[in-house]
């Protein structure tokens, strides 16, 4: 695209806050809006264009607010709705544009609508959700009569009983967030209406959840059960059959999304901001979603990168090979090189964190967490922090299965350990890549509890806090935050950043990552070393890329052609191609 015009976002950097963990301002020990005003400071020192909130909805926090069961307010948990009016007027103050979570695919099951739905055959919104009877020729209620042999995200059966009426309904996520029928174009028009309400109150676009699992491809069949259960080894999820092909990118997405954009975007395209999650995306699905001509949303979350340390579902976890992340990445950047836009991240509140993820969270914590960050932020497309990867932020020690409270973790830990999985490698596992990795409470300062709360956090604080947090932080000029505030204020000075073309280098190097940037004259070279070993890179022409300006890096003057353990450059030098 030309960088005349291309649109405000390409040169933007988002912020996620994870409400219940950021900031506590009355002291019950969850996070609120009032404790995310009294921060904004952290965003602004931090150069972040974007604040999105993940789910500040009433609910009954079955999924901690990803079961919405009124999407017009704000549970009492995390304040008022003046809060969030003040806190989206301070963020505007201060240059952030705020971005709300859409949890549309599904509600909560407490939600007026599917309560009405729930109760009786003929209520008009019993189709707003999807209702079947049992199998046939099964026994309504028993296992194995359910409509479909889908197993949930969160375990166990993607169908409920419910005994009012003797049917079931659909839940690709826990049973207290029944999916919602997108078939039905009143469900459309709700929602439309409901996302013009929030624009009218001033937020400045939508991340979108799990959106492209909105169109099923129906009537629901049951999916292909993986070869060793069918060949009678039950695996810790249990016998269950992949829904995928049914409710990923079903046949009316692309055709919902574009209504949406035509019903609540159109004519606020310059000012608002669009990202829709979607596992299991592939880079041509998204070419499509994010062609700008097509109307449909600006950016995708897609999952191919975070699912490359993992073999048979999310809890097999596997060594990451570095060969395997470029490929991947590699793909994505020409996939939407031409044509549509990539997100960047490494982290979100449902991924374990990334130092500990893809770096070395021992010795090398802080120099491999500036590393990640600047491979990250150098490639082509929006890139998204989320709270506490500033600070290089690892994972927590969790040692017993009560440190745990994400319903996906303790589902499957019950799941898994009732079809006789080890105990213990359940919960290694879980360790590994359990959501509540991202969830622990924002390390602000060395103080009990981190300055999170005065009270009791809902999920312990990580003891590293007394190292790891803003304060300190902020008072070292080489700390991990101000080497994520250069490369946001790198990504908004240098064009080359936001809108350079993309050539991966050495993609069969197993632990050097490089790749250059291009605009006009100018071309940026990213290189980084990701090992504990020094390492002279094999980049082609790195004598003279040694004596070119260096933009930034993670080590005290670096000078010579070898890369110290988790070393990360970034040169810049101009002339003709
Ligand atoms: O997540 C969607 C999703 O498919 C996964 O990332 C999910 O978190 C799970 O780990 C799969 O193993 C979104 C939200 O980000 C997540 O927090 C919600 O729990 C989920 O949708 C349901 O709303």
């Amino acid at each position: 695209m030309p960088h005349t015009d291309a649109p405000w976002w390409t040169t933007s950097v988002v912020y996620q806050v994870y409400p219940r963990s950021f900031a506590d301002s009355d002291g019950d020990g969850i996070g609120d809006l009032a404790g995310i005003t009294g921060r904004l400071d952290h965003l602004e020192r931090l150069g972040v264009d974007v604040l999105w909130l993940s789910p500040i909805y009433p609910s009954p926090q079955d999924d901690n607010g990803y079961d919405i069961s009124d999407y017009q307010g704000v549970d009492p948990l995390f304040g008022t709705l003046p809060d969030l009016d003040e806190l989206i007027a301070q963020a505007h103050a201060r240059g952030i544009r705020v971005v709300m979570d859409l949890v549309v695919n599904h509600t909560s099951d407490e939600h007026p609508w599917f309560v009405e739905s729930r109760s009786s055959t003929d209520n008009p919104k019993r189709d707003w959700y999807w209702w079947r009877p049992a199998r046939p020729g099964t026994v309504p209620g028993e296992p194995g009569a359910e409509p479909t042999n889908w197993g949930s995200f969160f375990s166990g059966p993607t169908w409920e009983y419910d005994e009012t009426t003797g049917e079931y309904y659909l839940h690709l996520f826990s049973r207290k967030q029944p999916d919602l029928n997108w078939e039905n174009p009143e469900v459309r028009r709700a929602v439309h209406q409901m996302m013009r309400w929030w624009l009218d109150r001033g937020v400045d676009g939508f991340r979108m959840d799990v959106i492209n699992m909105l169109s099923k491809d129906l009537p629901p069949r049951d999916g292909v059960v993986p070869t060793a259960e069918r060949d009678g080894v039950v695996p810790p999820g249990g016998t269950q059959g992949d829904g995928g092909p049914y409710y990923l990118c079903g046949p009316r997405i692309h055709e919902f999304l574009a209504e949406m954009h035509a019903e609540v975007v159109a004519g606020h395209e310059a000012t608002l901001l669009t990202v829709g999650e979607m596992p299991g995306v592939t880079v041509e699905q998204a070419r499509l979603f994010t062609d700008p001509a097509r109307h449909e949303v600006d950016m995708v979350f897609q999952f191919e990168h975070v699912s490359l340390d993992q073999g048979d579902g999310k809890w097999d976890v596997r060594p990451l090979e570095l060969t395997a992340l470029k490929r991947s990445l590699g793909r994505w950047q020409e996939g939407l090189a031409e044509v549509g836009w990539n997100s960047l991240y490494w982290n979100n509140h449902d991924q374990p964190r990334a130092v500990s993820r893809f770096g070395d969270d021992g010795e090398h914590r802080v120099r491999s967490a500036k590393l990640l960050g600047t491979v990250l932020h150098l490639h082509r497309g929006t890139p998204y922090v989320y709270q506490g990867e500033e600070l290089g932020m690892a994972n927590a020690p969790f040692a017993a299965l009560e440190d745990f409270r994400d319903i996906e973790a303790l589902n499957h830990y019950r799941h898994a350990v009732a079809l006789g999985a080890d105990p213990d490698e359940v919960l290694a596992a879980l360790r590994t890549m359990g959501r509540d990795n991202a969830r622990t409470p924002m390390q602000w300062d060395a103080s009990p509890h981190a300055g999170f709360t005065t009270g009791t956090p809902w999920i312990p604080v990580n003891p590293d806090h007394v190292e790891v947090n803003a304060e300190a932080a902020l008072a070292d000029p080489d700390s991990v935050f101000h080497h994520y505030r250069r490369l946001i204020e790198l990504r908004r000075t240098v064009p080359a950043v936001a809108l350079g073309d993309f050539t991966m280098l050495l993609p069969d190097d197993p632990v050097v990552y490089a790749f250059t940037r291009r605009l006009d004259d100018v071309e940026l070279l990213t290189v980084a070393n990701f090992s504990g070993d020094p390492v002279c890179p094999d980049v082609p022409g790195w004598s003279e890329w040694v004596l070119a300006e260096l933009l930034l890096g993670n080590v005290a003057d670096p000078t010579g052609p070898e890369l110290a353990p988790w070393e990360a450059r970034v040169y810049r030098r101009t002339g003709s191609a």
